[in-house]
């Protein structure tokens, strides 16, 4: 019998090295592939620990068919965000910084109160929420050509890298986030378009579902945390040069270049 040379500490060095060294790598369950998903979410918490940075909230993935279908997993995940990931808004993403990142709009929740499961309802996930934005997210999968299975995204904490949020923000209980819409432009085309009702069939529900599934590792939201709910849109590549807008329609409009 061949005993696994891998380990938590061996996936956290590997895919760290893909990202400081800006290049894609197979995925961890080729070589190990009794890597299961508890494990994989233990690789993405010593992975963003040896990151260093301030956790700042958390991703949502793969909580819209658009996004599960592209993907080809039929189940969500969360992720870290850490305030190395926060992009001034205007501010360029240097080319050369990231492997091959994608854009996606997103709604995003700012959180008043902490937010604890498990069953936590969308009902009492909104009563936490102080605001509500816009946001665009760049993921880039660590993995070549974004060829993943769950637990090797999980690990490879949700393909996070950057984000930025829009400067309009709402009390939640103003708008119909089901209904809130988003236009996705590259340079002025037309590239997506969606609604909130995307997401899990409304982000309050892509919320609860957060703060149930970090109770199942004893964790919560914590009050202050951004809560990016997950891509509206598949999301399209971001190529050097390019400004994606997306453009909502009471949230207002989140620039990238
Ligand atoms: O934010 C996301 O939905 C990303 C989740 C991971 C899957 C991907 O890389 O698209
Ligand atoms: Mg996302």
């Amino acid at each position: 019998m061949t005993v696994s040379t891998w380990t938590v500490e061996r996936a956290v060095e590997e895919l760290r090295a893909a990202e400081t060294g800006r290049t894609a790598r197979r995925p961890i369950t080729d070589d190990w592939p009794e890597l299961d998903l508890a494990t994989a979410y233990q690789v993405q918490t010593a992975l963003v620990a040896a990151r260093g940075a301030r956790v700042i909230g958390v991703k949502l993935g793969l909580t819209s068919r658009a996004k599960q279908q592209r993907m080809g997993i039929d189940a969500p995940l969360t992720g870290w965000l850490t305030e190395d990931m926060a992009v001034e808004a205007g501010i360029p993403i240097p080319a050369g910084e990231l492997i091959h990142p994608r854009v996606e709009p997103e709604i995003v929740f700012t959180l008043g109160t902490r937010l604890a499961g498990p069953g936590v309802t969308p009902a009492t996930a909104m009563a936490a929420v102080r605001t509500v934005s816009a946001g665009l997210e760049v993921i880039d999968s660590r993995y070549r050509d974004f060829r993943f299975t769950l637990p090797d995204v999980v690990a490879d904490n949700a393909s996070s890298a950057r984000f930025v949020l829009g400067d309009v923000t709402r009390e939640p209980g103003t708008l119909d986030l089901g209904l809130e819409a988003c236009v996705l432009r590259v340079d002025g085309e037309f590239a997506d378009t969606a609604t909130g009702a995307a997401v899990q069939g409304h982000p309050a529900n892509a919320l609860a579902l957060a703060a149930n599934a970090l109770a199942e590792r004893g964790l919560a939201l914590e009050e202050g945390w951004h809560v990016l709910t997950g891509g509206l849109t598949d999301a399209i590549p971001f190529r050097p040069g390019h400004t994606v807008t997306a453009e909502f329609t009471h949230l207002g409009t989140v620039t990238l270049r």
